[in-house]
């Protein structure tokens, strides 16, 4: 099974399905593209080498390929994980589904604004828009603390959900956003998961530029 991924530094979309494979030890072959070239028709046909879509990520498990980051979590989790990307209890499934779509579909102000740029220490202006979505994610975040388990994560063990707001938790510290006690216990346990730092090692060693996701001052 290959996972085509984009560079680690800037490419959030793929650090999802990336991190739920390396986090529950399913074995993979990465396959690194270059999106020099972001949003342009020549980097386009090149992704559409391995998806009509033309974006990554993309996985390809035999004669089957999945693109869209949360349609390979789903099916990661279907074919190899026997449903443990979700947590167990339906009403946690539920909404955990529910704040994965939260990420997956909105939060356009904290995307466009804070684009994630692992490697760099950055300050930018924050539009009410941007801190709005900042709001609600640290809500999210701090939610977690309401069920009985205590654990770190999202919900009872690491999940899909989780995945989700990774690259989240590189945005914010990228851009030194202030967080709730709570919220940001929950982004250091996220930036400390060993496949976290795993991708944060890859990241660093890369050296392309994505001048489109380069965004605010060096801080
Ligand atoms: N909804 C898709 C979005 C994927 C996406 O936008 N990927 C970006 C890279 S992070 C991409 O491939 N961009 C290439 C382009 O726009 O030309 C997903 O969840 O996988």
């Amino acid at each position: 099974m290959q996972l085509v991924i984009g560079n680690k530094n800037y490419s959030s979309w793929s650090l999802r399905p990336w991190l739920l494979l390396k986090a529950f030890d399913v074995p993979f072959e990465e396959q690194n593209v270059s999106l020099i070239g972001l949003g342009t028709p020549e980097l386009s046909d090149h992704l559409r080498q391995y998806s009509p879509a033309a974006k990554v990520p993309v996985l390809i498990d035999e004669d089957r390929v999945v693109w869209d980051s949360l349609a390979i979590c789903e099916y990661i989790s279907e074919q190899y994980l026997s449903g443990r990307g979700w947590p167990s209890e339906a009403g946690d499934r539920a909404r955990a589904r529910a704040v994965t779509a939260e990420m997956h579909a909105g939060f356009s102000a904290v995307r466009n604004a804070l684009p994630m740029n692992c490697r760099a220490k950055r300050q930018v202006e924050l539009t009410d828009a941007v801190l709005a979505d900042v709001k609600r994610i640290d809500a999210i975040w701090s939610n977690r603390l309401q069920k009985e388990s205590k654990s770190p994560w999202l919900f009872d063990e690491f999940s899909i959900a989780d995945c989700f707001y990774a690259p989240v938790a590189f945005r914010f510290k990228t851009y030194g956003i202030e967080l709730s006690a709570e919220a940001l216990d929950y982004m250091t346990k996220l930036l400390t998961h060993p496949a976290v730092e795993d991708w944060l090692h890859d990241a660093l060693l890369e050296v392309e530029v994505i001048v489109e996701d380069e965004t605010g001052e060096d801080a």
